[in-house]
């Protein structure tokens, strides 16, 4: 069994023996009621779900393993003072529970390097598509054609006992890994670029690996790439990526099956969508006012525009959150990395005036619980300024992203043998009998 599988299986049997007490000695108390608000407003609020990699505070925002966004720079292994947190750090630390040394940093990425090759069947998937598809369609293609490799599929068809699911999970789980920014990279230099594909180098670590095959080699790059894909690996279990993850697993369906419904999900506009709708949003404010992002806009053009789009019917994107209630550390932490970084670009500095005009006008209007900007308001802005101009790709790479928060809650899922997730449901009439009966 090799080094992290073991200490995996250390932790793994210690947990699966805490769920058997708790549900041995505490199987009926209640941890929350459900009203018919919740039920008919997606259940927001409602504890229903075991996640053991992070949880979301609504105020301070998500924390790995206990650790806050600010916190993790302090003890993650970065290359350098002025680094940011490496992926492969990320990835252990949701997975064990514990903050790896940067040796056992280097092992995960060596290993990720070792498990990158894609099958070529992926590739010729991916082609196949028309020339319409969207990113996200190549990308959740590209998943599922990769899951011919699932040896959970494999081992699960021989006849595996439960207790033993987790292994080739994890196996599935760190293949998939190890192959998305390939995976990815080449959809990205397939439609976006002249259709060269850049082997990876297997002396970079996985982001900076994912920025070098994407085209991208400054070490300011790598380090947008690194934070990147830090701040989005993970936000608990509820969120519509994360529990189509979960949900989909609960039935068994291999990691790679898995994984890719929660991209499905993540590619809407009310989730990881929203951040191509922010740069989209904020072109067609400028086409409004036929004025180039150089020649800028005032605050007052910009809240104008704000109560335009409000008054039209539409939402703000980027803004707001379903369990937020503060300003996105995600945001913060991007918007540090602007400050540090990118200086007199004109539409970080339309984001930075939509940052002071915005919650205001959400808080006037009194319809959004949660008046501040989500990580989605800010990534697009820098992502634009190092020349990923094709905001379309930008789910995708939020995406490559989720993998490790997403990828390590289902090898605890198979590890804790967490049933198939099956809640009840009733018919509008059941609930509108039931409330007459109250
Ligand atoms: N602009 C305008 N109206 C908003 C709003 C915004 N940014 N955020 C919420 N509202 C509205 C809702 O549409 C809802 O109106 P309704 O009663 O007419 O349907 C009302 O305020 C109450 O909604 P809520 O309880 O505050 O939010 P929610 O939990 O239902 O939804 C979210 C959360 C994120 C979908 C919503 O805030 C939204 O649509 N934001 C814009 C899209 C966005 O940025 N999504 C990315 C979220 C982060 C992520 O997953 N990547």
């Amino acid at each position: 069994m090799d080094y992290i599988k073991q200490r995996l299986f250390e932790k793994g049997s210690l947990m699966r023996a805490q769920l058997q007490d708790l549900l041995k000695e505490s199987r009926d108390l209640i941890v929350d009621e459900v009203t018919i608000g919740n039920v008919l407003g997606g259940m927001r609020g409602v504890t229903s779900l075991l996640t053991v990699t992070s949880k979301l505070d609504q105020y301070e925002g998500i924390r790995y393993r206990g650790f806050s966004l600010p916190e993790l720079y302090k003890v993650l292994p970065r290359y350098n003072t002025e680094g940011e947190p490496l992926a492969e750090g990320v990835f252990y630390l949701l997975l064990t529970g514990e903050v790896p040394t940067m040796e056992e940093v280097e092992y995960m990425r060596k290993d990720w390097v070792q498990r990158s090759e894609v099958p070529e069947h992926v590739f010729r998937a991916i082609d196949a598509l028309p020339k319409t598809s969207k990113p996200m369609t190549r990308f959740s293609t590209g998943i599922l054609a990769a899951a011919t490799q699932s040896q959970f599929q494999k081992q699960h068809r021989v006849g595996l006992r439960k207790e033993d699911y987790w292994d080739s999970t994890y196996e599935d789980v760190m293949n998939m890994i190890a192959q998305l920014p390939v995976i990815a990279s080449y959809i990205y230099r397939k439609e976006f670029c002249d259709g060269e594909v850049i082997a990876l180098d297997p002396n970079l670590d996985w982001s900076a690996n994912f920025a070098h095959m994407m085209g991208f080699n400054s070490e300011e790059e790598f380090k947008l790439f690194r934070m990147y894909m830090f701040i989005h690996a993970d936000h608990e279990g509820g969120n519509v990526s994360a529990h189509t993850a979960h949900l989909v697993g609960s039935a068994l369906s291999n990691p790679f099956y898995s994984y890719a419904a929660g991209m499905i999900g993540l590619a809407g506009p009310l989730h990881g969508y929203a951040n191509q709708e922010v740069i989209r949003w904020i072109k067609s404010m400028y086409k409004h006012y036929n004025r180039t992002f150089e020649e800028g806009l005032s605050e007052e053009e910009i809240h104008d525009f704000v109560e335009k789009t409000l008054d039209d019917g539409n939402v703000i994107p980027g803004y707001g959150h379903a369990v937020l209630r503060a300003t996105d550390p995600r945001f913060i932490t991007q918007k540090d990395f602007a400050d540090k970084y990118v200086q007199n670009d004109p539409l970080i500095h339309t984001v930075n005036i939509l940052y002071k005009v915005v919650p205001a006008v959400l808080q006037e209007r009194g319809k959004a619980k949660n008046p501040w900007p989500n990580v989605d308001a800010f990534s697009g802005s820098l992502l634009l300024h190092y020349g990923i101009k094709d905001y379309i790709f930008y789910t995708v790479m939020f995406g490559v992203s989720r993998a490790l928060g997403v990828g390590a809650q289902l090898i605890w899922d198979r590890f804790l043998s967490l049933p198939i997730e099956r809640p009840n449901s009733q018919t509008l009439d059941w609930f509108t009998e039931y409330a007459n009966s109250e």
